[in-house]
Formats: structure tokens, sequence, C-alpha cells
């Protein structure tokens, strides 16, 4: 079986163990701060997804958030990255609202990418070149819009912070309403499906969006940096996506704002 094939039945298998397993009682632990949490869960899916791949194809390279491949510093040849559970807070405190992310690069060009919005059983896909789906449907091509008639997803505690809370004040205020539902990978899925016209984030790892880059590359938006620059898919960076139009009008606010530049570049250095 081919990569994507095989890439579509281990997402939703792993989304079946995570429905069959969250029926039992799990641990939640405190990861860096009280509020990161993660769960026996998100350990044991990952381990779950790590096995299968590595079962049929042992020479793919792996990353997961949950430990695996932390010694991985190329791109060559296959590699899978794989967040287990986006949206750990809302598998814990909702029992819905989180995804499966799966991206699959091969020498370091997207290949194909998977969201499996679990409790929703709906699937995210698309390879390189050939559309993007959700489930057996293929996405139209997300439209242009303009901030002041858009939704974008944005996460109040970046507001909030800090240096950077100005600049993202901004775009809330001008934007005509945010949303954020605690899972960037279903934030990026849903700007791909067009229910939301962008989505920005200060820092997210390769994990988050991986799959989410393809899949919306493949329904004709764009996704790089909040300074406009390409994103290196072994770093953890910031992110902005949307479609061509908002991708662009949103680059601005963050690209012509000194302050804002400084405290990126002390985050995630220079490009
Ligand atoms: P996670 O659930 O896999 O940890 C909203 O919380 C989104 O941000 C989720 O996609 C979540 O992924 C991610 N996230 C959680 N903690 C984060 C952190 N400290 N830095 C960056 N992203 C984080
Ligand atoms: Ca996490
Ligand atoms: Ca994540
Ligand atoms: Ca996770």
């Amino acid at each position: 079986m081919e990569i994507y094939e095989f890439g579509k039945h281990l997402i939703n298998d792993a989304g079946v163990f995570i429905r069959k397993r969250m029926l039992q009682d799990f641990k939640v632990d405190a990861k860096l701060n009280p509020n990161d949490l993660v769960t026996d869960v998100d350990h044991e899916t990952e381990a779950f997804i790590y096995e299968r791949i590595l079962e049929r194809y042992p020479d793919h390279r792996i990353i997961g958030e949950e430990g695996h491949g932390t010694d991985i510093e190329d791109t060559e040849g296959v590699l899978w990255i794989v967040d287990p559970i986006d949206g750990t807070l809302n598998f814990v405190h909702q029992l819905q609202n989180f995804a499966v992310s799966i991206g699959v690069y091969i020498d370091g060009e997207p290949y194909c990418g998977m969201i499996l919005d679990v409790m929703n059983d709906n699937l995210f896909h698309a390879r390189a070149g050939e559309g993007a789906y959700k489930n057996d449907v293929r996405l139209k091509h997300v439209a242009d819009t303009k901030l002041a008639q858009s939704l974008v997803c944005v996460n109040a505690n970046w507001v909030v912070k800090d240096h950077i809370g100005q600049t993202f004040t901004k775009v809330v205020k001008d934007a005509r309403s945010t949303r954020s539902y605690g899972s960037a990978a279903l934030d990026l899925a849903n700007t791909a499906q067009g229910i939301v016209n962008g989505a920005l984030f200060f820092r997210l790892h390769p994990w988050d969006y991986a799959a989410g880059m393809i899949i919306l590359a493949e329904a004709g938006g764009l996704t790089t940096n909040l300074l406009g620059e390409e994103i290196d898919i072994l770093k953890k960076d910031s992110v902005l996506a949307g479609n061509p139009s908002i991708h662009k009008e949103l680059q601005q606010y963050f690209i012509n704002d000194d302050k804002f530049v400084r405290s990126h570049r002390k985050a995630h250095g220079e490009k």
C-alpha cells in the first residue's frame, strides 16, 4: 500500500484507539507548567502510531510531540511528523474538539498530510499536487477575503502577552471576529475548509502544523511565519495561515511593527 493510503488508514485506526481508550480512566500530568497537560492517552497513541509506521516502513523516521525522534536534525528520506492528540486541554476538559495530526515529508518536501477530528470522525487529508479533501469530498479553493469581513483564529493568550499582545490586539480589532478551537491542527483544517479565513499563532511546533500546512496549500491557502518567512519543518516558529489575500494583509501588521519584529527575533531567532 502506498504511504498516503497507509497514512489515512493509520490515522483512522488511531482515532478508533483513542475513542475506545478514553472510555477508561487515564492519568493527567503537567508538563512545563500547570496548564500544559499530557495524558496516558497522548503517550499511548503516539506509541501506537510509531509502532505501526515502523512495522510497515522500517527505514522511515518519526518525530512525535511526546518524545519520539528528538535526535532528528535533518529531513533526509521519509519523515513522519506526528501529534497524537492536538488539543490535549480539550481532550481533558471536553472529551471532544481534539485531533490527531500526521504530516509526511520526503527529503524535506511536503508529501501528504492528515488531520482527524476524532470525535466528529472527520478526516482532512491531502497529497501534494492532488487537492485537499474532507473525507471523500474535495475542498474548494479558499476564497480571498479582507480582514474586516473575516473570521480569524487567534488564541487570547497571545493577545494578553507582554510585548506582542499589542500587535495581536490590532488584528483582533480589525477582524470581523475571532475564533479559537484550542487545536492548532483543527484551526488549520478549518481554514482549509473555509469556515474561518485565517489563523495566527506566535509559537507552534512542527507537529502542530506539519499536516495542516500541506492540507491548506492544497486548498489554495498560504502558510508562513508571522513575518512572512518560510517555515522550517524541523523548527518551532510562529504561524500565519490563510487565503492569499488575508495572508498578505495580516503580514503587514507584524512586519511593519518594529517592536513585534524584535520580540519575534528574540523568541525565534534570525532567518
Ligand atoms: P497540544 O494540545 O498538542 O499541546 C492550543 O492549545 C494549541 O496550542 C494546541 O494545538 C496545542 O497543542 C498547542 N500548544 C499547547 N501548549 C503550547 C505551548 N506551550 N506552545 C505552543 N503551542 C502549544
Ligand atoms: Ca502538548
Ligand atoms: Ca499540538
Ligand atoms: Ca499534542
